[in-house]
């Protein structure tokens, strides 16, 4: 693909009062991937995480720590949105989603990368497939994830095991291909819009095993909004899946049909 890919790689960290996070994910990304370019994406955090991101990005004599800010907080979709317009235009050759608050493991980056580098065009890191774990993360969280990947997997009939993971890496072939105005989700169903977008467009979706660790420091922006706007667009989906599913069914039954064929002499 690229000699180095990390060199031409862009990792998006969407922030919301991630003040004691930022610097850690940073320093830890930057020991792991060290030619990887990072991109903070803050929507004006109260606690000051904006003004964190500035100082890291001012330290950085490499020039490889970059920050927006946003004035309002507009959910962790708007803000990846965002970065990846942004990443586009810079032509970084894969752009990664990454969260602030350490359940994603720079450390595992590579996996990824070598997914992408290996033929995907968007590497999922994944809790749900051999090998891949979750750490620390309560029962009832657990619960909701593998329920809704459940869900989403069943609705839209598709393989993928943890379409909500959000620890990505896309081919930026792929995203550039997307109509990112069209997409309107949020929270976890921003994942499922962007992964079933690609899936639709017959792009390969990789799923790698990855360790997802639950939080140590901060508050959680998760919310029950999140989940029902997840639940219903992947209802809508769903239901537009089969329809078309059904569309064609006909289509092919009339095609096969003797009647429909030219009528005999
Ligand atoms: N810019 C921006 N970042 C956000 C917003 N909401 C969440 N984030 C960031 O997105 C990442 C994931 O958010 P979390 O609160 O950890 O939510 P989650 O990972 O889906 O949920 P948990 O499993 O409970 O941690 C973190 O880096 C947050 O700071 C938002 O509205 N704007
Ligand atoms: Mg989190």
């Amino acid at each position: 693909m690229v000699p180095n890919i990390s060199d031409s790689t862009l990792v998006i960290i969407p922030t919301y009062n991630e003040a004691e996070n930022l610097p850690l994910i940073v320093d830890r990304l930057q020991q792991a991937q060290p030619t990887a370019h990072v991109l903070v994406v803050d929507d004006g955090s109260p606690d000051g995480t904006g003004d964190i991101a500035d100082k890291l990005a001012i330290n950085d004599h490499a020039g490889r720590i970059h920050v927006m800010h946003r004035t309002q907080k507009n959910g962790l979709g708007a803000a990846y949105i965002a970065g990846f317009r942004w990443g586009l235009e810079q032509d970084y050759q894969v752009l990664v989603e990454m969260d602030a608050d350490g359940s994603h493991a720079p450390e595992e980056l590579h996996r990824l990368l070598h997914a992408v580098d290996g033929g995907a065009d968007l590497a999922i890191g994944s809790r749900y497939v051999p090998g891949g774990t979750t750490v620390n993360w309560p029962m009832s969280r657990q619960l909701i994830s593998r329920v809704g990947n459940l869900y989403v997997r069943l609705a839209l009939g598709t393989r993928i095991r943890d379409l909500t993971g959000g620890f990505r890496a896309y081919r930026r072939e792929a995203l550039a291909a997307l109509d990112l105005d069209a997409v309107e989700s949020r929270g976890y169903g921003f994942q499922v819009d962007l992964g079933w977008r690609l899936l639709r467009a017959g792009r390969k979706l990789v799923e790698v095993p990855i360790t997802f660790t639950e939080r140590a420091i901060g508050e959680s922006k998760m919310s029950t909004a999140i989940v029902a706007e997840a639940m219903g667009k992947v209802f809508t989906w769903g239901r537009e899946e089969r329809l078309r599913q059904l569309r064609e069914f006909r289509k092919s039954r009339r095609g096969a049909s003797p009647s429909a064929g030219p009528t005999a002499p």
